[in-house]
């Protein structure tokens, strides 16, 4: 049946030249971690060219890696970068802003892992997950001894910022012992969008190797001066960040094992590492070990592993053994 006559439009097509003539008048949204910008404006009607209120998206294409066969595309991708401009290097990670041409804006930021590890090219693949309740008996016997049999080197870039190796011209804060932290960007920021940024708080003391071995009587005023010196120093730094625009929180699992919190814009909703289960309010954690200074090697802690991870294998086992018995 075709529709009635009086309520067909046609549909609207925009030509180039409508496209370019577009008049910006305000963003609706700007979305850094989709990509994604909402722009109100007006655009000429393509009849009588009169200028028309317009709603416009524009949103970052996914990398088309089957344009031409997967090997061919992906060559043809690294092989048109235009230009680099470091963010940062650290051990065998380095990262930068790249330009696919060098007349355009910066298109896209680049890492490197270079020489990878089998433990790097685990962790980036894509793998079924599962939820792994863990508790602190499974912490004791399986997941502490899997932490102390971690080479020195995985955390190597830790020790080369806390000393002053790698990375010391971007360091925002150190505090002094005894409450010894130091704040610095994340390698996943790009130093500039404040909607996106993206901190690490890392502890000075080595032998805290994830929230498990956090104890209120030892690690309170640390973590609480981490919460406060970290908000302080950065909204001085940054001005429009208001109180509250921050979110603090800590992985568990991580996957270095020397004490750190992300610090994140509150707007930056982008990344999977925020997800339910791996990330912990830094908040929590302090209200947890005020309410008991053992909590965190006492509560069970529930979160998803991938099947690449080391802890996988050992974890399901116990876990399917005990439920058998
Ligand atoms: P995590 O919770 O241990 O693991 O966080 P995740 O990577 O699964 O989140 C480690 C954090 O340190 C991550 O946010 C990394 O982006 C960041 N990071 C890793 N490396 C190797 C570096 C580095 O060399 N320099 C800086 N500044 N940050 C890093």
């Amino acid at each position: 049946m075709s529709p009635p006559v009086d309520l067909y439009v046609e549909p609207n097509v925009i030509s180039l030249t409508q496209a370019r003539a577009f008049v910006f008048e305000r963003i609706l949204t700007d979305d850094p971690a989709t990509r994604t910008l909402f722009l109100l404006g007006t655009i000429p009607n393509s009849k009588t060219g009169e200028q028309e209120t317009a709603i416009v998206k524009l949103e970052k294409a996914a990398f088309d890696t089957h344009a031409e066969g997967e090997r061919e595309a992906v060559q043809g991708l690294m092989g048109r970068i235009g230009k680099l401009e470091s963010l940062g290097g650290n051990d065998i990670y380095y990262w930068a802003k790249a330009w696919m041409k060098e007349d355009r804006p910066a298109d896209i930021k680049i890492s490197v892992i270079q020489p990878a590890t089998e433990v790097h090219i685990s962790k980036h693949s894509k793998q079924a997950v599962h939820l792994i309740r863990e508790t602190p008996e499974l912490y004791q016997s399986i997941v502490l001894p899997y932490i102390q049999s971690i080479p020195a080197s995985r955390t190597q870039w830790v020790r080369n910022i806390l000393s002053g190796v790698s990375e010391a011209d971007s360091v925002i804060y150190t505090s002094p012992s005894p409450l010894g932290f130091t704040v610095v960007p994340d390698l996943k920021w790009d130093k500039s969008t404040l909607s996106t940024l993206y901190l690490s708080i890392i502890a000075h003391d080595a032998s805290i190797l994830s929230l498990r071995s956090l104890r209120g009587d030892l690690h309170l005023p640390l973590l609480i001066e981490m919460r406060n010196k970290t908000e302080e120093v950065v909204r001085e730094l940054y001005p429009s960040i208001e109180k509250g625009q921050l979110r603090f929180f800590v992985h568990y699992q991580p996957s270095y094992y020397h004490f750190h919190v992300h610090v994140v814009h509150v707007s930056y909703q982008g990344s999977l590492g925020m997800s339910v289960g791996q990330a912990h309010l830094l908040d929590d954690l302090i209200d947890l070990l005020q309410l008991n200074p053992s909590a965190l090697s006492l509560l069970p802690l529930t979160y998803a592993l991938g099947e690449n991870h080391a802890l996988w294998k050992p974890l399901s086992s116990a876990i399917a053994a005990a439920s058998s018995l």
